[in-house]
């Protein structure tokens, strides 16, 4: 007998406006960095994506017949403000009513986050978060929003600050491609929590009756020798970068005292100062106690070794096995141990690092109040027979993450939902079409939907709440 989930669990499948709608010039939608950056830097485009700017009914049907009680659906910046602010685009107001209401008419509920990796290029290109001018056109976005679309009960400031962090200025695979830039990084982890703190201060000051939270990529770190203290010390180091850091802003609304020792050490060993100001922590602090809900977004956990030598990071974007590499100056880097499986693209698979970042949240923020797992699943190069894909290896991978997620509310963990990357398959910001992760299985060409043996497999658990 399979381990039980909830009865009010959401069953859900995620999606991103930028990944999921494709029409990146309809209706007078502004441009996004992406648009360009991927032209320049790699072999796919945004276009057509999975056409849900016209496919969401059919996906929303599909989902309520599949069992799925909640989408995750990101608003485009850039179709309601396509410079980022100033005149509103009502075009994209109206596609936006009418989704809301699609998924109300298929009993799905929408969990809505305003900002997925896609900020406007006017705002991008003059510094992106790093130019502290587009936190207040930010929070000025997200008041439009919450006054605009009082049909939204579910609202995420961001999608992961922190792959935004890495992917802009430590990998260099996000625009604008800057690499080995400490500094930017906890620069833009810190003025996007200030931007996310401001815009949820403004949610409960006007008193709307909906919950809001924020989603964040919380990788869970291991030493690679835990008896080995220079390991556990790089182990920690990396934790502050990608968790730690954005988790003490988001509950503690300051940085704990060991937060920032470590970061002083590694932006001492790769230069760089931050600019923190007294009057950030007072918009932290009036956030950290008001947030609903914190989404965790988990796929792979990292194991650390000490090491010595200049910062190396090698992105795996063509699911060539063995091919990345991950090492930071005065940090460490990733060697995980043989036997641990991984996808193609090296991401380690490990399920209960999803239990331990759980309760982690639940041991060292006890403000957290509740959590959705708002995505995690797995990316594959699926082979499409019989109109379908036998994908027992994605079964595989989200029936041990259910099984964890079981494990943490039987431990006390107030867990509320679970959305699976992806509904339907979408394109990889930096791995392309390729990488799929959907239960319905997208023709590019044709934009056709096939249910893979997963979305059976689904439906069946969500139906019975049973993990079987
Ligand atoms: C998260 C993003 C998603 C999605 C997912 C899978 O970081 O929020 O938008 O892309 O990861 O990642 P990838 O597409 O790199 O495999």
């Amino acid at each position: 007998m399979g381990k039980k989930l909830p009865k009010d669990f959401i069953f859900g499948g995620a999606t991103a406006a930028y990944q999921a709608e494709g029409a990146t010039h309809v209706d007078g939608k502004g441009h996004v960095a992406w648009d360009k950056y991927l032209e320049d830097n790699y072999w796919y485009r945004a276009e057509p994506a999975s056409d849900f700017y016209h496919k969401y009914p059919v996906d929303l049907a599909l989902a309520e017949k599949f069992g799925i009680n909640g989408i995750r659906i990101s608003i485009a910046w850039s179709r309601i403000f396509p410079n980022g602010y100033g005149k509103v685009n009502e075009k994209g107001v109206e596609f936006y009513h009418r989704l809301f209401e699609s998924c109300r008419e298929h009993s799905v509920e929408p969990f809505v986050t305003l900002h997925h990796f896609d900020t406007p290029e006017a705002l991008h290109s003059n510094g992106d978060f790093l130019n502290r001018e587009n936190i207040q056109h930010f929070v000025d976005y997200a008041a439009y929003c919450f006054e605009e679309f009082p049909e939204v009960r579910y609202w995420t400031t961001f999608n992961e600050i922190g792959p935004i962090g890495d992917g802009q200025y430590l990998v260099g695979k996000f625009p604008p491609g800057i690499q080995y830039d400490l500094k930017k990084v906890f620069q833009s982890h810190h003025n996007m929590m200030l931007a996310h703190a401001r815009a949820v201060k403004l949610y409960k000051d006007k008193g709307y009756k909906g919950e809001i939270g924020v989603v964040h990529a919380l990788p869970t770190k291991y030493p690679f020798d835990p008896s080995d203290p220079a390991d556990v010390k790089a182990c920690e180091l990396e934790d502050i970068i990608h968790n730690k850091f954005i988790l003490d802003a988001t509950y503690l609304g300051h940085y704990s005292k060991e937060t920032m020792a470590g970061v002083q050490e590694i932006l001492a060993a790769n230069g760089g100062e931050l600019d923190l100001r007294d009057e950030d922590f007072v918009d932290l602090e009036a956030a950290k106690d008001l947030n609903d809900f914190l989404g965790i977004n988990y796929y792979m956990s990292d194991w650390m070794k000490a090491c010595e030598g200049e910062t190396e990071i090698i992105h795996n974007g063509t699911g060539e096995k063995g091919s990345s590499k991950y090492q930071i100056k005065g940090v460490g880097r990733r060697e995980a141990p043989i036997d641990i499986p991984k996808t193609d693209w090296d991401w380690i698979i490990y399920p209960k690092g999803l239990y331990d970042q759980i309760m982690r949240v639940k041991r060292d923020y006890p403000n957290y109040k509740k959590i959705y797992i708002t995505e995690n699943g797995l990316g594959y190069k699926d082979e499409f027979v019989d109109q379908t894909v036998y994908d027992d290896a994605r079964i595989d991978y989200v029936k041990k993450h259910l099984e964890v997620i079981s494990d943490a509310i039987a431990d006390g963990a107030n867990v509320k939902g679970y959305f699976i990357w992806s509904l339907m398959d979408v394109f990889s910001w930096s791995n392309g079409y390729e990488k799929r992760y959907g239960l319905f299985y997208v023709d590019f060409k044709t934009q056709e939907r096939y249910p893979k043996k997963s979305a059976y497999w689904y439906k069946k658990v969500a139906k019975s709440q049973l993990i079987d």
